[in-house]
């Protein structure tokens, strides 16, 4: 087994200090956990031993997001990878969390469904000694601490974005802005990101929580409520393009009558961009498990990690062409 820095804390580190410790004193050895039949380190697996909690399969980006990790994280690579999908449920997740600190795993990694009601799986996780890399989405915890590092994208940055090509392309429109999973740290970064640049031009929010059949829902709803909406903020492509069928089944033309403006950048939001439903489109890269399996090695192995990985995002308008989409990884 790779060098596993785990300064172990709490009962689990104390029994392990002391079978260690025993184990010496009769001239056993090998074991390097607590005799829970963990790797003896000899013989046993040289694989990184990674329990990784997925959000789900909501949309297309979570789709290339867990491809990504699941390339990456591959026994060819040097990972013995548990991958658990919570189908957005935090209580799944929860479970996973619990049952890879059960199995003992080298790393812990997960994408919070949301930020808040992590405090007592994280400090149980702590106590384990077990390290956390934490992807995609944040968390907000008083645990002190809770992870070694984070990787993901900007998500404030991309409402920012969004809402600055909105002031410069449309300063007149009354915008509807469909929502993420709400008290999802994309939902809430993104949210104060577009509202501080164009936040008075809203004229009403609901969610959609990043799915396409709840994002048409929610459109055909705020179609009723606001008859006078030019435009749509919507937090990813799936919800954007439920509201292209909303919009259409309603008689009007997406793109013109009610124009979008999204995040994500998957190939159903470019092609909407294409064939001018989507006027603006900033990307949230999904495709990072290589930076992922890099990270999670350097943990493993006990090397200095960054506390945080910025993914880089670009911004696509009409101008695209149908050549760039086919070109895109995903
Ligand atoms: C963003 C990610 C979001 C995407 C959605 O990094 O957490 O979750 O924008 C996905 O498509 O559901």
């Amino acid at each position: 087994m790779k060098g596993i820095n785990r300064a172990r804390t709490g009962l689990a580190g104390a029994v392990a200090t002391f079978t260690i410790l025993a184990l010496a004193a009769c001239g056993g050895g090998g074991s390097d956990t607590a005799g829970d039949g963990g790797d003896t380190g000899d013989g046993g697996s040289d694989l990184i031993r990674v329990g990784f909690s997925q959000l789900g399969a909501e949309s297309g980006w979570r789709t290339a997001n867990t491809e990504s990790v699941k390339e990456s994280l591959s026994a060819d690579n040097g990972f013995d990878l548990t991958f658990v999908d919570a189908q957005q449920k935090q209580e799944n997740q929860i479970k996973a969390l619990r049952d890879f600190v059960a199995q003992d795993v080298d790393v812990i990694a997960f994408s919070p469904v949301i930020e808040t009601g992590w405090d007592e799986v994280l400090q149980e996780i702590k106590d384990s000694g077990i390290p956390v890399v934490l992807v995609d989405r944040t968390v907000d915890t008083t645990v002190d601490d809770p992870f070694v590092t984070w990787i993901g994208a900007d998500f404030k940055a991309e409402g920012t974005t969004a809402g600055e090509w909105v002031a410069e392309n449309a300063p007149d429109a009354k915008i509807f802005e469909l929502q993420g999973t709400l008290g999802s740290g994309a939902q809430v970064d993104r949210e104060e990101g577009f509202g501080e640049v164009v936040g008075d031009q809203i004229i009403g929010k609901a969610s959609g929580n990043f799915t396409r059949a709840e994002g048409k829902t929610a459109v055909e709803a705020a179609l009723q409520a606001y008859p006078d909406m030019t435009m749509i903020f919507t937090h990813n492509d799936d919800m954007g393009l439920g509201a292209i069928e909303a919009i259409e089944a309603a008689g009007k033309v997406p793109g013109k009558d009610i124009q979008i403006v999204s995040v994500d950048g998957v190939r159903d939001g470019l092609q909407a961009l294409v064939d001018k439903k989507f006027n603006f489109v900033v990307e949230c890269n999904p495709v990072f498990g290589d930076q992922l399996a890099e990270l999670i090695t350097k943990v493993a192995d006990g090397e200095d990690v960054p506390k945080e990985t910025i993914v880089i995002d670009k911004a696509f308008d009409q101008t695209i062409t149908q050549a760039d989409v086919d070109a895109r990884a995903y």
